[in-house]
């Protein structure tokens, strides 16, 4: 029936859904909506939890601390969890010329202490994971900004903060969110691949994973897929924004499975096979065109649209005749390590091989490709 449950693990934004749709050309085209009645709305729906920027408690009660008791109300009243939480480093003015990467030493202060403030909120409210999107970490020109001055100081706000959590044995872990552009004209950090070899540079590389967006892989022409596949490989897919994108332009941050529905089939795939057990996370915009109501009905979409690809997934998986496709294109040989335990450099080069029978092998990708196509659009 494709109707969710908590145990579908399924958590949204509270900006996501509070989006007022202002855009560079035009005005807000709905209302501030109360975090309190999101979190009914939402539970009502069948999701799990709630994500936060700090500020987005702020929506319709600027006093911070009855902000915080009505949210925590509203937590107790629904039952909703708080599985990850971060900060808004990117609206504020003095953030114009990033927070960690400001080139004004104060600003990447006031941001440092910023991100403490909410890492204590965060760790209150349960959060296990804590999220990096440094959206205003960039440049517009290769004259303002010296790269490796700003990724020095970038791992130094990140080592600071491990330290902090450390310091405070809060059960955290970060997770940073690559973007290219938009809303600089170069974000740092700006795919999976760059973040993953800035952790390695880390004081603490083992607390610090990544939370991929689909819809920014795919702004860089990037394969989601085989993006999420090598963070989860290198044991880093701490978490993942999931929503819909058609191929490189601005960030659209569709309904997820509303852009490349054919990536989105095998994105759910690998993640319910693939070992994934973080949350199951939506970042998307509710249409500028879409009113009060129909916002709740593109939440609805984007839970329905996941689990309906994770049965044709299942589906896919099960047909005997994809098994079999699967077999005739050799895809189980590549889990086969390629050189056998003990092998010596000799037995590797003495092998017997027809390099012109092994050249005119197919792989019949086209039988398999299409079993897929059809699975996903239900006709099988
Ligand atoms: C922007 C984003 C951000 C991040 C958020 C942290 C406002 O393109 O994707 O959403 O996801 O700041 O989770
Ligand atoms: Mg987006
Ligand atoms: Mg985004
Ligand atoms: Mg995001």
């Amino acid at each position: 029936s494709f109707a969710p449950t908590p145990a579908d693990r399924f958590s949204f934004g509270l900006w996501t859904v509070g989006w007022q749709a202002r855009d560079p050309f035009g005005d807000a085209t709905r209302a501030p909506l109360d975090p309190v009645e999101s979190l009914h709305r939402l539970a009502e729906l069948g999701a799990w939890g709630v994500s936060f920027h700090d500020d987005d408690l702020l929506a319709v009660e600027s006093d911070r601390d009855r902000a915080i008791a009505a949210f925590r109300k509203g937590l107790d009243e629904t039952g909703l969890v708080v599985p990850m939480a971060t900060t808004n480093l990117f609206q504020h003015p003095v953030f114009k010329d990033g927070a960690f990467t400001s080139n004004d030493r104060d600003i990447r202060r006031y941001a440092i202490r910023k991100v403490m403030r909410n890492l204590d909120l965060a760790a209150e409210l349960g959060a296990k994971t804590y999220v990096f999107w440094g959206g205003r970490e960039g440049a517009e020109t290769d004259a303002a900004k010296d790269v490796r001055d700003a990724l020095a100081r970038y791992k130094e706000a990140i080592d600071v903060l491990c330290a902090y959590v450390k310091d405070r044995k809060y059960d955290i872990r970060f997770a940073l969110e690559p973007k290219p552009n938009e809303p600089r004209g170069d974000i740092l950090l700006p795919t999976i691949g760059h973040a993953l070899g800035f952790i390695s540079t880390l004081e603490h590389p083992e607390m610090v994973g990544l939370n991929p967006e689909v819809g920014h892989e795919q702004m860089a022409g990037l394969n989601f897929v085989h993006g999420i596949a090598q963070a989860l490989w290198q044991g880093k897919l701490f978490h993942i924004d999931l929503n819909g994108q058609h191929g490189p332009k601005y960030d659209q941050d569709l309904v997820f499975g509303h852009g490349d529905v054919k990536s989105a089939f095998f994105l759910v795939d690998l993640l319910e096979n693939g070992g994934y057990d973080g949350p199951r996370h939506f970042d998307y915009k509710p249409g500028r065109t879409e009113d009060a109501e129909d916002v709740w009905v593109s939440v609805e979409a984007n839970m329905r649209t996941y689990l309906i690809l994770k049965e044709r997934a299942r589906a896919f998986r099960a047909d005997p005749e994809v098994q079999e496709a699967l077999r005739a294109s050799r895809v189980d040989q590549l889990s086969v390590p390629t050189l056998a335990p003990g092998e010596t450099f000799e037995s590797l080069r003495s092998d017997e091989f027809d390099l012109e029978e092994a050249a005119a092998r197919g792989y019949h990708y086209s039988r398999l490709d299409q079993l897929a196509i059809e699975h996903l659009l239900g006709a099988r």
